[in-house]
């Protein structure tokens, strides 16, 4: 081989400083194809980012052909999102190369924080559930799982949010515009995935009925790879998204005709499905392209795990030995009929057998219990989109019907909720009943949510099979939201009890006995007034509102949502800002309030409320009579980015949905572990969070799950007697109503008004703001004494260590995927 090409091939190895500042400098050239002198941050990032994935690569490969050699079991995640933001911090931490392409960069004259800033953020999720898929990857890789994502490469992600006079305004969010530099296209990987058409009878060659689906349009999956390093970079998993292409026979008849555009316009259509992830968190809109985008990635997924598994197998009986596929809410529940599809229609399974399978294969993991966020599609959609399917449906239907014990007991309104069609109006398909029915287990999110799901949605399937239902409580990945996003904590932590922590999160339980060392509590606010000082800069950049660093950083950060109460706390704001302005002469103990999250752009309370914190801020930022002591920031486009700047400089974080609401909640973990305290009501793992940390050290408030449910029973209550017996309250409104905050037009918040009043507060923001405010006046007085505060805070961070997303997989690879650690095995290293 010509010496030049072996020494670059030698290069694309090395780790160390020299060899990483060469391998830029030919990345910049030779791949991106500009001079030194031309480039802009953007190709920077780019030439970092593809030299750093030289250096995994050989890695990717030795992982991938030790889980294929030892034909291990694999664990397939189907997720209509994954929420993973910026990848370019965590390849290098994970790799354990940061210190050395900070070096190589300086050595350039570059600084590797500013390349940083250069990637866009892969917004290919809305909200915690996507962000949970994301912190799973990292931490199967990490555990050195056979794990792999299974989701959509959407052209565009989430929407960009900005404030247009205070309203939210929806962009598109061209994340791929330059380019991406994490991801393999993998235009052999191509699977067909059908719609529309018609079923057939036939008998099969032993006379047996039969179906086939015929005249239906085709539309092909292709694959694109992107590399998931774990921590140490020993094991680099797959996540593998799908992109739609228009099938070229499909065009080709159209050309005969001549018909070109026609063509063209057909296949542009046909790409559409995967060109944007819809934007609705925790809410079911009933598209039929959404419909089409579920079953579109759900069967090229299937399709390719079958591949994988007939490389080693000749028939399916040992299926659920090697795969396990688990259902990120019901978004892949279709997978359960196509699943039977393939083995029946395709591979001559026999239905019983089949049936076995694919329930041994499945699990399916609920998120919500919220009813307008259970899928239910249209049977007559169904059979229009997927006729196939539908009959696959109703014959699992029956045969569950005719056998289930309700039957027996000759119990109609049991059968009836346990059947996989709501007949009830126009005809739906249950896809949270299919997804029970088809798995072998089923979880919750939290303690909590897992309990009422045994009580509310699925206590009939509970009933029926008591040992299904299992509980899984959400974890976040501690090198994410600690050890990259809050590097001061980190370095500290670090220098009292040593790395383990980043990879076993329970190690950081030793933080707790210097909770009473006066010297690192010190440390630990210096920590966070770093984090605080960045924060302010940020929130400065994005609104031009300047806040005191030393004031308590109250955050409320999360999707735009009624249940989630961001109301409660704008109304909380309003009191205080009046008994501010009240008492001039009191002490106060300043405080900024910091929101942000987006609202689905068809969520009109939603994005109301948004105006209505916005016109709040307007107000009691530019009255003088405060003193600066009240500052109300929201701040434009939340995503994984700026949770990371968010996250670190937190001291209060706001957990305050209606109790029974909020299945689990994850930004409440991420706010607790980098020491903020949580204010909140006993709900989703808020429960369990209080039960870590220990209840002196959280504010808890507000009815419980239980009370919420009682007072619903018995009727509700009528919250202008609430009002009425409030005068905080009665005052906070009665500014809202008069136009106080919306001189331009007094009634613009009529709508809200209203739904606190004659719409009964379904929400219960008035039932709890009494309780709120109070544990809200006891968290000011707390942080008067920042010694106590601080001690709370570091019980905080000592105490989350179980909240660990890799505590969270080893649970879900033990007792439902039973799936366990492969080491891969690297060939000794080419000698140079
Ligand atoms: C969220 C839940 O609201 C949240 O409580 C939980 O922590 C998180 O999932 C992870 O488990 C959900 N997000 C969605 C998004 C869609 C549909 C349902 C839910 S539930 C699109």
């Amino acid at each position: 081989m010509d010496a030049r090409y072996k020494s670059r091939e030698i290069e694309r190895r090395s780790l160390d400083v020299d060899g990483l500042k060469r391998s830029f400098l030919e990345w910049l050239v030779y791949s991106v194809g500009k001079d030194a002198r031309a480039a802009t941050r953007r190709d920077w990032f780019h030439t970092v980012a593809l030299a750093v994935r030289d250096r995994l690569v050989d890695r990717w490969m030795d992982t991938t052909r030790t889980y294929y050699q030892q034909d291990a079991k694999r664990v397939y995640y189907l997720s209509l999102e994954f929420l993973i933001g910026r990848l370019l911090t965590n390849s290098l931490a994970n790799l354990g190369i940061t210190d050395q392409c900070r070096q190589a960069l300086d050595r350039i004259g570059l600084n590797l924080d500013d390349v940083v800033e250069a990637e866009p953020d892969a917004a290919l999720g809305n909200g915690g559930l996507g962000r949970l898929a994301a912190c799973f990857l990292d931490s199967m890789a990490s555990e050195a799982l056979p794990g792999y994502g299974y989701g959509i490469r959407y052209e565009f992600g989430l929407f960009e949010q900005r404030f247009e006079h205070g309203w939210q305004v929806e962009y598109p969010e061209q994340w791929l515009q330059f380019g991406n530099p994490w991801e393999f296209p993998r235009p052999e990987v191509l699977y067909p995935v059908q719609f529309y058409g018609r079923v057939e009878e036939f008998r099969d060659s032993v006379g047996e009925r039969a179906y086939r689906w015929v005249d239906a349009e085709r539309v092909l999956a292709m694959a694109y790879d992107t590399p998931v390093v774990g921590y140490g970079g020993d094991t680099i998993n797959t996540l593998r998204l799908w992109s739609a292409r228009a099938t070229r026979d499909f065009n080709f008849g159209h050309f005969n005709d001549g018909a070109y555009m026609k063509a063209v316009e057909q296949k542009v259509l046909t790409e559409n499905l995967s060109r944007v992830l819809y934007p609705n968190d925790a809410t079911e809109g009933g598209k039929e392209l959404r419909l089409k985008q579920e079953y579109f990635f759900t069967s090229a997924s299937l399709q390719d795990i079958l591949r994988r598994y007939l490389q080693h197998h000749s028939n399916f009986d040992s299926l659920p030995d090697k795969a396990a596929i688990q259902l990120n809410d019901t978004h892949p529940a279709i997978g359960i009929a196509e699943l039977m599809r393939l083995l029946v229609d395709q591979h001559g399974v026999t239905w019983d057998k089949a049936w076995d399978i694919t329930r041994a294969t499945f699990s399916y993991t609920n998120h919500t219990l919220l009813p307008e966020a259970l899928e239910a599609w249209p049977v007559r959609m169904m059979e229009r989109v997927l006729p196939r399917h539908m009959q696959i449906i109703y014959e699992i239907n029956a045969k569950f019907l005719n056998r289930s014990k309700a039957r027996a007991a000759g119990d109609n309104g049991r059968l009836s909720r346990l059947s996989l069609i709501d007949e009830r109006g126009d005809r739906r398909v249950r896809m949270g009943n299919l997804a029970f029915l088809g798995s072998h287990k089923v979880n919750g999110v939290s303690a909590l949510h897992t309990e009422l799901m045994k009580q509310t949605v699925f206590a009939d399937f509970h009933a029926e099979f008591p040992e299904r239902i299992n509980n899984k409580t959400n974890g976040i990945t501690p090198r994410r939201w600690l050890h990259q996003a809050n590097q001061p904590l980190a370095a500290l932590i670090t220098s009292r009890i040593g790395n383990g922590w980043i990879k076993d999160l329970s190690q950081i339980s030793a933080l707790a006995e210097k909770a009473d060392d006066l010297v690192f509590r010190e440390e630990f606010r210096r920590a966070k007034r770093k984090n605080k000082k960045r924060l302010a800069a940020y929130i400065a950049r994005q609104t031009g509102v300047d806040v005191q660093v030393d004031s308590l950083f109250d955050v409320q950060v999360k999707r735009m949502h009624e249940y989630k109460r961001q109301l409660l706390n704008i109304l909380q704001a309003i009191a205080l800002y009046n008994e501010m302005r009240d008492n001039p002469t009191v002490s106060w103990v300043p405080v900024t309030k910091i929101f942000a999250g987006k609202a689905a752009p068809s969520y009109h309370m939603a994005k109301l409320i948004i105006k209505l914190i916005n016109d709040v801020a307007k107000v009691v930022n530019h009255d003088p009579s405060v003193h600066d002591n009240l500052k109300i920031v929201l701040l434009p486009n939340y995503n994984v980015t700026a949770a990371e700047i968010i996250m670190p400089a937190a001291d209060l974080s706001e957990q305050i949905s209606t109790a029974g609401m909020e299945a689990s909640g994850t930004g409440n973990m991420k706010l607790a572990l980098n020491g903020a305290l949580t204010i909140g009501t006993l709900d989703g793992a808020n429960v369990e969070i209080r039960e870590h940390v220990g209840d002196d050290n959280i504010f808890i408030f507000g009815l419980t799950a239980e009370e919420v449910n009682d007072l619903r029973a018995s009727g509700g209550f009528n919250p202008r007697d609430v009002i009425a017996s409030n005068p905080s309250l009665k005052r906070a409104l009665d500014m809202i109503s008069t136009g106080v905050f919306s001189p331009d037009d007094p009634h613009r918040y009529h709508p809200i008004l209203q739904a606190l009043t004659d719409g009964g507060d379904h929400f219960l923001v008035t039932a709890d703001f009494s309780d709120y405010c109070q544990a809200q006046q006891a968290a000011m007085d707390l942080y008067r004494d920042q010694e106590e505060w601080t001690r709370k805070a570091i019980l905080n961070t000592a105490n989350m260590g179980w909240f660990s997303s890799d505590r969270t997989i080893m649970e879900y690879a033990t007792e439902i995927w039973d799936v366990h650690p492969v080491k891969p095995e690297h060939p000794a290293e080419t000698e140079t």
